[in-house]
């Protein structure tokens, strides 16, 4: 075989034979080039067990590819790609190509951030004043509330009266704590509850509610806490 100035081999009968063809697709004259099809993309920031990557190449004959993970050694691997679950934070993975004779020598890159799993609610609290004061025909329960992040918050309670051991539910209905801090009304899910616990705060009977304020985070976390106060007539 000939050898040019380039030092790449040449075919004595030139032009454009098969065999010129096969020696290409051989990589002979030319290393396959790896890309990388679908995956994190470069800076990215993913959540964990979602990495998978997808690749290809130019190789025409006998490919095969070699792929590094945060810089460990090239190893076998093919597409797709689902690594082992990646711990939180940054993370590089490449990937070459190899035909019969030639290894793509500018493996494909990509450089990504994993999220740090979001298990939990943030900084929530509530809050209730032990004694609830109340006016007219109108049966009220207050709770403050707030979380470190944005949450939906429902706060739910049962009332029982004097001398009754039957639960008397009040709802606040749901509804979006955006502003880090906000506050909640409770009412009587039923009317005839409500004038019940008016005729009983009258006659000034103890009536106890056991509050409980739930809230859920946007990744589906939720976190409650239960609060015990007494309603009085104010
Ligand atoms: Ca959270």
């Amino acid at each position: 075989m000939a050898i040019d100035s380039a030092g790449r081999p040449v075919l004595a009968m030139g032009g454009n034979s098969p065999d010129i063809e096969h020696f290409i697709a051989r990589g002979v004259l030319s290393a396959p080039e790896t890309s990388i099809t679908s995956g994190p993309t470069d800076g990215a920031t993913v959540e964990a067990g979602s990495v998978q990557f997808t690749f290809a190449s130019t190789a025409e004959v006998g490919e095969s590819f070699r792929c590094s993970l945060d810089g460990a050694a090239f190893a076998a691997c093919s597409s797709p790609l689902l690594p082992p679950p990646l711990a939180p934070g940054s993370h590089s993975f490449a990937v070459r190509a190899l035909d019969e004779d030639a290894v793509d020598l500018t493996p494909a890159s990509r450089t990504f951030t994993v999220a740090t799993p979001d298990t939990g609610v943030d900084g929530f609290f509530a809050k209730a004043k032990r004694k609830q004061k109340q006016k007219g025909k109108k049966i009220r329960l207050e709770v403050k509330l707030g979380a470190g992040e944005d949450v939906r918050a429902v706060a739910k309670a049962e009332v029982k009266l004097e001398g009754s051991k039957k639960k008397r539910p009040m709802t606040s209905g749901s509804k979006d704590i955006a502003s880090q801090e906000g506050a909640l009304k409770l009412k009587p899910k039923k009317k005839s509850d409500e004038r019940k616990i008016v005729k009983a705060l009258k006659r000034d009977d103890k009536v106890k509610a056991k509050i409980t304020v739930t809230v859920t985070d946007a990744a589906g976390n939720e976190a409650s806490k239960k609060l015990d106060v007494k309603l009085v007539r104010g």
